[in-house]
């Protein structure tokens, strides 16, 4: 049980970009629910965003800041529950083997919601929809590879 928690708090330093902080988690359900949990919040202010960007809500500058704000903040926070031990869930076990590649993705959908928060700092719907599309590409990307339907 040592020996699993030390290496899930070593991976979680190396998993963990742009300064999110590490966790240890007790059991591997724990980390489960974690990056799930936070994905799902992300995915519902992600897409309260989308709803705007689709003219399926109005625009309102403000509340799309306050989503592209949190979105930016929760996509430094999954990785840290892919630590090792932790298969399961929708996730693929290709994850486990293929960890620069995924720690790339995670890179990249960090880089885009910043790019999404200065988009939406615009206040222009315009920039938002760029940024919001490649926003999406950069999801989609790893769910392609990474996430079981
Ligand atoms: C979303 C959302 C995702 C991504 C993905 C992109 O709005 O919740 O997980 O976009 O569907 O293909």
């Amino acid at each position: 049980m040592k020996k699993i928690l030390l290496s899930a708090a070593v991976s979680a330093i190396v998993l963990a970009p742009l300064g999110a902080s590490a966790v240890s988690f007790k059991k591997p359900e724990d980390a489960i629910k974690y990056r799930q949990s936070t994905f799902t919040v992300m995915a519902t202010h992600f897409g309260d965003l989308g709803a705007m960007v689709k003219g399926d809500k109005p625009f309102d500058a403000k509340a799309a800041q306050a989503n592209a704000d949190i979105v930016m903040t929760l996509s430094t926070l999954p990785w840290t529950g892919f630590g090792p031990g932790t298969e399961g869930g929708k996730a693929k076990p290709a994850i486990w083997k293929e960890m620069d590649k995924v720690k790339a993705g995670a890179n990249d959908l960090q880089k885009a919601t910043a790019e999404l928060n200065k988009a939406a700092g615009t206040g222009n719907l315009e920039n938002i929809k760029k940024a919001f599309a490649a926003t999406q590409q950069t999801c989609k990307s790893c769910h392609d590879s990474y996430k079981d339907k």
